[in-house]
């Protein structure tokens, strides 16, 4: 039986349990865990590039916003064992993005301002499961969490979520990206625990 702290001023029940993986613990705060230095990037100067096997197309801060931002409210799982329910989210889908590029390669290596790196099958970003996020719990991200604009994976382990995404470059295979490089797992869906390899 795993012990879990209690509170953090919303109710919690036996359904909250269900919701955490095995293997995590409860938070109420928000940790911030950053590989390097914090980027700043203004929104003007922000834009999101899909390379492809037929070319680059990239998009500028206010042409993202356009194709259609939705909220959404899930939670989010840290390999480091911490897991934080009902964030309510603002980002643009994934799906928006890709309807405008033709590719038939099948992982994607995410990239963000700084350098780091990682790697997700592209059907893990499509269908509903990703965002580009600019908000979090009713306000612009900050820097230290990823502003202006971070990657949502929220089905996978948090450290797929790309702070300061800059683009994704489609690839053939699946590459190891930063953690992966350092024997984090390739997928990371935290329902498996899975966590490193
Ligand atoms: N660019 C970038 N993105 C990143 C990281 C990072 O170091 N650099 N850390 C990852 C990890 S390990 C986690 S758990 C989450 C942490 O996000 P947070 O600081 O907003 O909680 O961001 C992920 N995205
Ligand atoms: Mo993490």
């Amino acid at each position: 039986m795993a012990t879990f702290t209690r509170g953090f001023g919303r109710g919690r029940d036996d359904r909250d349990d269900a919701r955490i993986p095995p293997g995590q613990t409860l938070v109420g705060d928000w940790p911030v865990l950053s590989a390097g230095a914090t980027p700043d990037v203004a929104p003007a100067d922000w834009t999101f590039s899909i390379r492809t096997e037929s070319g680059q197309r990239t998009w500028t801060w206010d042409e993202v916003r356009a194709l259609g931002v939705e909220d959404v409210t899930v939670d989010i799982h840290c390999v480091t064992h911490w897991t934080k329910l009902d964030m309510a989210w603002r980002g643009v889908p994934l799906d928006r993005l890709f309807a405008e590029v033709d590719t038939a390669l099948g992982y994607c290596m995410v990239h963000s301002t700084g350098g780091y790196t990682t790697n997700v099958p592209l059907d893990d970003l499509l269908h509903g499961k990703a965002w580009i996020a600019f908000e979090a719990d009713g306000a612009p991200l900050t820097p230290e969490h990823g502003g202006p604009a971070r990657l949502l994976v929220p089905h996978l382990y948090f450290w797929k979520s790309a702070k300061w995404v800059s683009g994704i470059v489609m690839q053939a295979d699946d590459q190891p990206g930063f953690w992966e490089d350092a024997g984090y797992h390739m997928h990371g869906d935290p329902w498996k625990e899975e966590r490193y390899w």
